[in-house]
């Protein structure tokens, strides 16, 4: 599967259904009585954020979505029927730009609804216009147009933890031995090229599983690393450093990778733990390793952890501090300014259980 985390797409409400001009009675015979029915409005489109989803992918084939139009209207005063609105499902943490790039609504909740396009009005049948001073009348509304909207989604995964760190680290090994993922191993770099997902679930003694997703590995060009914004929703990084090392590159390591992070990724709060992996190839015990590496980085003991991904079998530490309490999504939030908040309200619909 391809991970698209950016697209850009366009959708359309669906355009209104025409009214008609129509008389009761012969064919176009003024004297029955006009019985022209208005046409349905159009469906609107509406966005639902689902965890079922971790990728634009969907839209990357599909650019162009429209939602149905309104049916138009018939003789005998009928209405026609509304056009069905057309629900798109974004995968959560999906941000929503307009065109301008301005920021629409950030849907980072499961079952989130936006309505990003209104349907049209449906049009008048002559029927609508009928008063004491003109029983015949023979004018319709016009239908309105559905809105056409360009939308462009940037998508943060809404992960637990994410994995970083320079390539050969051992971010695939660990993700592997953590959880059920079959993320690509081998020693050679930069094998992983896109973000991958595992899950440790659930247990009798957690309520609540942990998602984690190893982000590609730090390259030295700059423009390779954007995928680092996806730790930005994580309640912990975990940055992975081979101990193997001699320690002033492992120190270079760290500081490299540390200021890419801040680069795409300025949140200062989120906890970084180091995983000094490799311990298995290493001289020093662990105790040694952490110390030194502690002295050097500033970075507390407590959050440095030496293991070897491939022997190790005990990884309870390492899980104990990740479940330690988890920081919570931020709440949906208005974001467009040149919008009043009843604008977005309005779009904004209930998340059903
Ligand atoms: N000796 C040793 N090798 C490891 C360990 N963990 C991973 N490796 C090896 O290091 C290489 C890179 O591992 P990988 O998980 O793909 O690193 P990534 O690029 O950070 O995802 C592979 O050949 C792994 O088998 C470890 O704890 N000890
Ligand atoms: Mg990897």
């Amino acid at each position: 599967m391809k991970f698209v985390d950016r697209t850009k797409i366009v959708v359309r409400g669906g355009n209104g259904g025409r009214g008609v001009v129509s008389f009761r009675g012969p064919k176009r015979n003024p004297c029955g009585g006009p019985d022209g029915g208005d046409g349905g409005n159009g469906g609107d489109v509406v966005l639902v954020a689902t965890t079922s989803l971790d990728s634009l992918e969907p839209f990357f084939y599909q650019p162009e979505w429209r939602a149905e139009a309104g049916v138009n209207g018939a003789r005998q005063m009928k209405k026609g029927r509304d056009g069905r609105a057309l629900v798109v499902e974004v995968p959560v943490g999906t941000m929503v730009r307009g065109g301008d790039g301005q920021p629409i609504v950030d849907l980072n909740q499961h079952g989130q609804r936006f309505v990003v396009a209104k349907g049209g009005r449906g049009g008048r049948g002559n029927y609508f216009f009928v008063s004491s001073t003109n029983r015949s009348p023979r004018g319709t509304r016009s239908p309105g147009p559905g809105e056409r909207i360009e939308l462009f989604f940037d998508l943060t995964l809404v992960i637990d933890v994410a994995l970083i760190g320079p390539t050969k680290g051992g971010k695939s090994t660990l993700l592997n031995r953590l959880t059920r993922a079959h993320a690509k191993v081998a020693d050679y770099p930069y094998t992983t090229d896109q973000p991958v997902l595992g899950v440790i679930p659930a247990n009798e003694n957690f309520a609540s599983a942990i998602t984690i997703a190893e982000l590609p590995s730090i390259h030295p060009s700059r423009d390779r690393n954007r995928f680092l914004h996806h730790s930005s929703r994580a309640s912990h990084i975990i940055m992975v450093l081979d101990a193997s090392r001699d320690p002033k590159q492992l120190i270079a390591d760290f500081h490299r990778c540390f200021s890419e992070l801040r680069l795409h990724q300025p949140k200062t709060e989120t906890p970084v733990l180091m995983v000094l992996n490799k311990h298995d190839c290493c001289s020093l015990t662990r105790a040694q390793c952490r110390r030194q590496f502690s002295r050097h980085t500033k970075i507390p003991a407590s959050s440095i952890f030496v293991m070897s991904g491939r022997q190790d079998t005990d990884l309870d530490d390492l899980l104990a501090a990740l479940r330690a309490p988890l920081v919570k999504p931020a709440a949906p939030e208005v974001l467009q300014e040149n919008n009043p908040l009843n604008w977005f309200e309005a779009r904004m619909q209930p998340i059903s259980p």
